[in-house]
């Protein structure tokens, strides 16, 4: 490793795992780096049976900066292995970092294509892997894309999305053209190597809508994610309703967004949009999402789930960023994606309460519900009369200052979609973190809410009838106490099934693993 030369390495390098580990905020039973900064899931896949997980990585400290490919395996999507950094800047096209990319298997050789970053821009760069992944060795002839489409002007081009159509090779790259929008420009090759431009996917309108929208699709796509949503592969004729998804995460000038998917058709070389969806109310708790499909046929995504710390609490905390748990993703009968968390997890759970069902009446007192922790898994069948609303309460300290608020309404006349809201305005007293109210709606037949809500101390991923919402709280008083309330009208708590989660880090982690 490159000695201490950023100003923001102020931990020393030996410190920074003995402060990550002790830091009660960082979660137990999610994948987070041994310490240092995290960034975007890459490179997800399943090769052999056995599940990979990369990631953007700085083990010099909890701030991005010479980004790396950190490399975990495991064999259930629940327990990691740390493996050796699998990526890492050397001198040539990706000197600077390593940034974002994918793993493809081409004929057998497990390969990486990525972006090379150098001197302020990021290009298309390929490194080729021993067959136990470990190893990896940078193209001689990287950058295999030599720059960005000529006569376009472009405010970034990186991040990929490659897979096999026919007889070829296909590469979407993450880009935006100046005063248009977001972009995923279209390659194709039959070597991964040299590859010819076909020409953008689509082009996103910057000028529809407001910047400040929670589906404002920005003015670049980073991490462009294209898949059939439903059987067959990329390209063919499909066979079935379901749709073909291009997720992308809105960025703009510096700033990450959110992440949203538009649903459509891809055929010979475009992307028809038909509708944009919001792919997680949380926002920019859930960044840069990449999937892919597993053995069994699951599509499954993880996300980057950021801070809501400031930068100088990050790098004191020597740690900073959680993957989300991985989600298998399928299409519901609208269209829209549904989420959850795959099934593996349950693994986890050790001891089970179970709440009685009961009517909950509006304006009432809280239902002591019998559950506490600060790793926990709650799944609740709830049924909401028009114009109720119901909150969950987590992390709740023993005199309820603070609380992190999960609120399901429904409203008072006709519509079958409800809202699901985080409130985080008492989660913390830490005036410093962010507590940005998060929402979004939810299809909410008759009332009807299944519930799952996974808390892992600092990161929450909430589930009502399969949308997710997933983000960051920073309570300072050690509340573990699990409420129930209907605050408005009344609602029937049909089911509510809770558990305590196991951790899945031994102490012995390594900045930097070596292999087995
Ligand atoms: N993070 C990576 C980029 C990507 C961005 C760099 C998204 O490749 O565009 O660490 O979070």
């Amino acid at each position: 490793m490159t000695e201490l030369t950023h100003p923001l390495a102020t931990v020393p390098r030996d410190e920074l795992l003995t402060r990550a580990e002790a830091d009660p905020l960082r979660p137990r039973f999610h994948f987070v780096s041994p310490a240092g900064w995290l960034n975007d899931p890459n490179g997800v896949s399943q090769w052999n049976g056995t599940y990979h997980l990369f990631y953007q990585y700085n083990p010099e400290g909890a701030f991005h900066h010479r980004i790396q490919w950190g490399h975990a395996t495991s064999p259930d999507l629940v327990t990691w292995t740390d493996l050796p950094v699998a990526l890492e800047p050397s001198a040539g096209p990706d000197a600077d970092g390593c940034w974002s990319g994918v793993l493809v298997n081409d004929g057998g050789t497990p390969t990486l294509v990525y972006s090379g970053r150098f001197e302020g821009k990021e290009l298309p760069c390929v490194a080729v892997g021993s067959p136990d992944l470990q190893n990896w060795t940078k193209d001689p002839g990287n950058p295999v894309i030599a720059a960005p489409p000529a006569g376009v002007e472009i405010s970034a081009y990186r991040d990929h999305c490659v897979w096999r159509e026919g007889t070829k090779w296909r590469q979407l790259v993450g880009s935006g053209i100046r005063h248009r929008g977001g972009t995923a420009f279209l390659y194709e090759s039959s070597d991964l190597r040299s590859w010819d431009y076909i020409g953008p996917l689509c082009i996103g309108d910057a000028s529809q809508g407001d910047p400040a929208d929670t589906d404002w699709t920005g003015t670049m796509w980073e991490c462009v994610d294209l898949f059939r949503a439903g059987q067959g592969s990329l390209g063919s004729v499909p066979t079935d309703n379901a749709p073909d998804v291009l997720v992308f995460s809105a960025w703009d000038d510096g700033e990450t967004r959110h992440p949203l998917y538009w649903t459509g058709r891809y055929a010979g070389d475009a992307f028809e949009p038909e509708a944009l969806h919001r792919l997680d109310y949380g926002g920019r708790f859930f960044y840069a999402p990449q999937s892919f499909e597993d053995e069994s046929g699951r599509r499954v995504m993880f996300g980057w789930m950021q801070e809501g710390r400031s930068d100088a609490a990050m790098v004191e905390a020597g740690w900073s960023g959680v993957m989300s748990l991985p989600r298998v993703t399928t299409v519901a009968n609208d269209g829209t994606l549904e989420f959850a968390p795959v099934p593996e997890i349950e693994k986890l759970r050790r001891n089970h309460v179970t709440v009685p069902g009961q009517v909950l009446v509006g304006a009432g007192r809280s239902l002591e519900t019998g559950v506490s922790g600060n790793q926990v898994d709650l799944e609740l069948d709830l049924q909401l009369a028009p114009g109720a609303e119901v909150r969950l309460g987590v992390l709740a300290s023993p005199d309820g200052v603070e609380e992190t608020l999960i609120v399901l309404s429904r409203a008072a006349h006709g519509t079958p979609v409800g809202t699901l809201r985080l409130d985080r305005t008492r989660s913390s007293l830490d005036p410093a973190v962010d507590v940005e109210d998060k929402s979004g709606p939810v299809p909410m037949m008759d009332g009807r809410v299944r519930l799952r809500v996974v808390v892992d101390r600092s990161a929450v991923e909430i589930f009502a009838n399969g949308k997710p919402l997933t983000a960051r709280v920073y309570p300072t008083l050690g509340g573990e106490r699990v409420t129930l309330a209907a605050t408005e009208g009344s609602a029937r708590l049909l089911t509510f099934d809770a558990w305590t989660m196991a951790g899945i880090f031994e102490s012995t982690r390594s900045l930097l693993p070596q292999g087995k």
